[in-house]
């Protein structure tokens, strides 16, 4: 097992804790915010700088596979719609750089990490979009995890970080929303196009389900990021949530999830369902999807390609401050 940053270590009980770590933790369990300059122990700050950080590089690098598409949209309406969708995604990168930069890190080291392999983005986006139905799924199944798991973070115990979340639930709610749309208009469509989106479902269903990290025996993190609220639930409750949700909408457009043993489950109600082969999830974070190399490459020469201008905008601050300094 891989972990980044931030080993996982056994809980601590209270009686193991410092005055100042029982004092946070009380203050958590009471539904408090944590603020940027308040005291918070070192592992907190450092598995919210892994969390965000992540988060805000799966935003940006999750461009790619819709933007891959903007020129190809089949209507001047769907390109503007995604224009605008994969704009607010930008959006949402920047206000997270923002809210992991109030934990003491910045944005260049954190965009570094990201391009050194350091941190991770999520593994949903090392997948390509084959086709128009791909965006229709992207919406519907990514956009759809996404909000599942991001809701409950907006009651996360970091004052930045859950307030970032308000915004972006919004938008990712109304993109889910227009990706339920497309595939509707595709599962409703000409039989090849029914086709483009039977087979869209089929390829983006268990690298959704994957978006939620490993199952719960597995996950390094889950517990301590719990009991401080960086995480509100577990992996796999939030994956049973998204299927409970998403499997009726199947049915609705007329479409098959690609699942033998997906059944109604009255006594626990909610699906039995299988789960996604892991060994494939570990080699896509390893950095062996069909796409990682493509996805890295993109993001590092955007960097480079981009440095002129950055050098520039440096330059026109540092003029500005010199004038203003001069002019006092
Ligand atoms: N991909 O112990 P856990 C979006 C790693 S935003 C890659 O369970 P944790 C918007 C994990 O980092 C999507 N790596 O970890 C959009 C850890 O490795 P580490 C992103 C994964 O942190 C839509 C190791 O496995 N959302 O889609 C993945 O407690 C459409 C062990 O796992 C967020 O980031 C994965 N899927 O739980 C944009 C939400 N899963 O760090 C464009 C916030 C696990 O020790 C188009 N993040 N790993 O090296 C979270 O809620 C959590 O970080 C989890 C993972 C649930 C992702």
């Amino acid at each position: 097992m891989y972990a980044q940053m931030v080993a996982s270590q056994p809980l601590k009980a209270a009686e193991e804790m410092s005055d100042a770590e029982r004092a946070f933790q009380a203050r958590i369990d009471a539904g408090e915010k944590i603020e940027p300059k308040e005291w918070m122990p070192e592992a907190y700050r450092r598995t919210l700088i892994r969390q965000i950080g992540q988060h805000a590089h799966s935003e940006i690098v999750g461009q790619l596979p819709e933007g891959n598409w903007i020129t190809r949209a089949p209507s001047l309406q769907r390109k503007a719609i995604l224009l605008a969708k994969v704009q607010d995604e930008a959006g949402h990168g920047l206000y997270l750089y923002s809210a992991a930069e109030t934990l003491g890190i910045s944005r260049d080291e954190l965009i570094e990490m990201l391009h050194s392999g350091a941190m991770k983005y999520s593994s949903i986006f090392n997948y390509p979009t084959l086709t128009w139905a791909d965006i229709g799924a992207v919406g519907w199944l990514v956009d759809g995890a996404a909000i599942m798991n991001q809701v409950p973070l907006q009651k996360c115990s970091y004052g930045p970080y859950a307030r970032a979340m308000v915004r972006i639930c919004k938008e990712e709610s109304f993109h889910q929303r227009q990706g339920f749309d497309l595939m509707t208009k595709m599962a409703r469509g000409t039989p090849e196009q029914k086709a483009f989106a039977q087979d869209a479902l089929n390829r983006f269903w268990y690298p959704s389900l994957m978006m939620f990290g490993p199952s719960d025996k597995d996950s390094v993190h889950s517990a301590q990021s719990m009991a401080w609220k960086v995480k509100i639930n577990t992996n796999d409750e939030l994956r049973q949530k998204f299927v409970d949700q998403t499997a009726p909408q199947a049915h609705y457009l007329g479409l098959t999830v690609p699942d033998d043993k997906l059944v109604w489950n009255e006594e626990k109600n909610g699906y039995d369902f299988s789960e996604p082969d892991w060994r494939e999830f570990y080699e896509v974070v390893a950095g062996n999807g069909p796409c990682n190399k493509d996805r890295l490459g993109a993001r590092v020469k955007a960097w480079d390609d981009g440095a002129w201008f950055r050098d520039g905008l440096m330059a026109h601050a540092r003029k500005r401050a010199a004038a203003k300094i001069a002019a006092e």
